[in-house]
């Protein structure tokens, strides 16, 4: 075998420096000891928390849980100063984290990635970049995020607008400045909804452009007490422990009780204590059925209903924004601040695009079925192609040069959302068939790349090569997946999780909705049984199983 010596050779190549590929890295060089370059398209660390700075940017976990556990200093030093976390603070704490373990040296920032084949008779991924980047790499690694490739939609004329425009996925990084102007908002989903509300208080006169009215549940924001934060720290161990087997990647403690089995004033008392709760407490205050029975869930998805009646003071308003066309909780739940009220301004207009469509951007503004809305800006707040969007932006080939993309032409197939079959030595941090999206990422993704991490020890002890996920275990796993989502309340929408906001991408429930407890527990079982699901192949047969792998989990 003979290698290139003008391509450089590494262990690793990961993509993304965000949550995922800064971690993948400090486990790849500081604790397996190989050498390991991120590729980032940013001029910074923070993968999402670096594209989207839109007004309100806010993640919808409680800060003390959005964040990782793997180091028990780092969780102790930080301290939040939100109780949910703002995105310049994430931004804050991730460049802490880059600092604090020196992670910028093998980060090469301002390069995507643009091609990653894999070369057989090598046993090596080469990768390339947009930068002339040409790299051998023995293990291909992508953290590339599940909602980091925006989604403009393809509305006539949008190219002849002679206003401003921005995409809050994509947010320049000097700001906005929205004073004394027209502004139209295209979207309504989690970006829309924290941005209106900062964007009414700035701009003279906000549109907003609505498709799908949504339930938004308060996020009852606020800062967090010293005395929160050093309870929390003191119990950091309990905490994280109980996040990493919990099924949403937090752990709030469940009330067993039906939404069924109470009378309607109970009931009512029983939503109205936990909207007062706020964020996804909502649901965990209340009751345990709400996600698994239809007629539970009515009463939620009413009762949500009845609040913005109640919230908003014009009727005809109030009545564009209660959603009827989908339950509670089957798309992404929105957490919002003053949502809802934000439509008392006099500065603010609802439009019903659902029906009144947009026909047109034209050079002044919005036009729909029923006239034309003069803006200077324009925010699209139009979401992203969710979890295969990132990947297919990279020509990726596996085995006998397929491309990943054709592979997926029917939907992602992977098994346990972690490898894909063809696909030699390369791994996904939350690709598709992961509880991603459904549960706090920090949690997930750490579980993620411990999870690598133990596999690539464990290979590297016992002369294994190559992994490869075997295509009858991911066609089952591909299953199983589809056999849990058709138990919930997903299949009951059109959502970004079914590919459904994507003209012609395929109707697929992407992410595990078994949670992540389940899934670590299936992962772990994988592993302990000699990662069952995967072909290894051995260069030293006899070495095969013969040592214990060095890392502990
Ligand atoms: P989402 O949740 O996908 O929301 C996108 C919004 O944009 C939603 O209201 C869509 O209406 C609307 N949309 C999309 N395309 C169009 C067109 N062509 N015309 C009009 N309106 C459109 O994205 P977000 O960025 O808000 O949130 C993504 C995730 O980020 C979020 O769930 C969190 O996990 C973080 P629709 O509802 O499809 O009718």
């Amino acid at each position: 075998m003979t290698i290139d010596t003008s391509r450089e050779e590494l262990d690793a190549v990961v993509v993304g420096a965000g949550f995922s590929g800064m971690y993948m890295l400090y486990r790849l060089r500081d604790v397996l000891g190989m050498s390991a370059r991120v590729f980032e398209a940013g001029d910074n660390v923070g993968g999402t928390w670096y594209w989207n700075r839109y007004p309100g940017a806010r993640c919808d976990s409680e800060s003390y849980v959005y964040c990782f556990s793997f180091d028990k200093d780092l969780a102790q030093e930080w301290t939040w100063s939100g109780k949910y976390p703002e995105q310049p603070e994430i931004l804050r704490y991730l460049n802490h984290v880059s600092e604090r373990f020196d992670l910028r040296r093998d980060i090469q920032f301002e390069t995507r990635v643009t091609e990653a084949h894999y070369l057989e008779d090598l046993n090596r991924w080469e990768i390339k970049t947009n930068q002339g980047d040409h790299v051998l790499a023995r293990y291909f690694i992508t953290g590339i995020g599940c909602l980091s490739t925006g989604q403009l939609p393809d509305i006539n004329g949008r190219d002849s607008f002679e206003g401003d425009w921005y995409h809050t996925g994509s947010w320049p990084h000097e700001g906005v400045d929205f004073a004394g102007k027209r502004v139209g908002v295209i979207g309504t989903g989690s970006s829309g909804v924290q941005s209106i509300p900062v964007i009414a208080e700035q701009a003279e006169h906000l549109t907003v452009f609505q498709r799908t009215p949504q339930y938004s549940i308060p996020a009852r924001h606020g800062t967090v007490t010293p005395e929160f934060l050093d309870e929390v720290k003191g119990r950091y161990e309990e905490i994280f422990e109980k996040n990493r087997w919990s099924r949403a990647g937090f752990h709030y403690d469940e009330i067993e009780r039906s939404a069924l089995e109470v009378n309607d004033k109970e009931r009512r008392e029983i939503y109205e204590a936990a909207w007062e709760q706020g964020g996804f407490r909502f649901v965990n205050a209340s009751f345990s059925d709400i996600g698994a029975d239809r007629r539970a869930n009515d009463t939620a998805s009413e009762f949500i209903r009845a609040k913005i009646r109640e919230t908003v003071h014009d009727p005809e308003t109030a009545e564009k924004l209660v959603p009827r066309y989908h339950p509670f909780g089957s798309r992404r739940t929105l957490i919002d601040t003053n949502y809802y009220e934000t439509y008392n301004r006099d500065n603010v207009d609802l439009i019903d695009i659902r029906h009144s469509p947009i026909e047109e951007i034209t050079a002044n503004g919005v036009r729909t079925q029923d006239g034309e809305y003069a803006l200077d800006i324009i925010v699209f707040a139009t979401g992203f192609d969710a979890m295969t969007g990132a990947f297919n932006r990279i020509d990726i080939r596996g085995r006998g040069g397929i491309a990943l993309k054709e592979k997926w032409s029917e939907g992602p197939k992977m098994y346990l959302g972690l490898a894909s079959s063809g696909f030699p030595n390369m791994f996904t941090i939350t690709g598709p068939g992961s509880p991603s999206v459904l549960s706090n990422m920090p949690p997930t993704i750490e579980q993620h790349v411990e999870w690598i991490s133990k596999f690539l020890d464990y290979m590297r002890t016992h002369d294994i090569e190559s992994a490869e996920a075997d295509a009858s275990a991911e066609a089952d796993w591909v299953d199983h997946v589809n056999d849990i989502a058709s138990t919930t309340m997903y299949q009951l929408a059109d959502s970004w999780y079914l590919g459904a906001n994507i003209p012609g991408k395929p109707r697929v429930f992407m992410p595990y909705a078994g949670g992540l407890g389940t899934y670590r527990k299936k992962c772990n079982e994988v592993a302990d049984a000699g990662y069952e699901g995967f072909m290894l192949t051995s260069q030293n047969p006899k070495g095969l199983h013969s040592q214990e792998p060095v890392l502990k989990q």
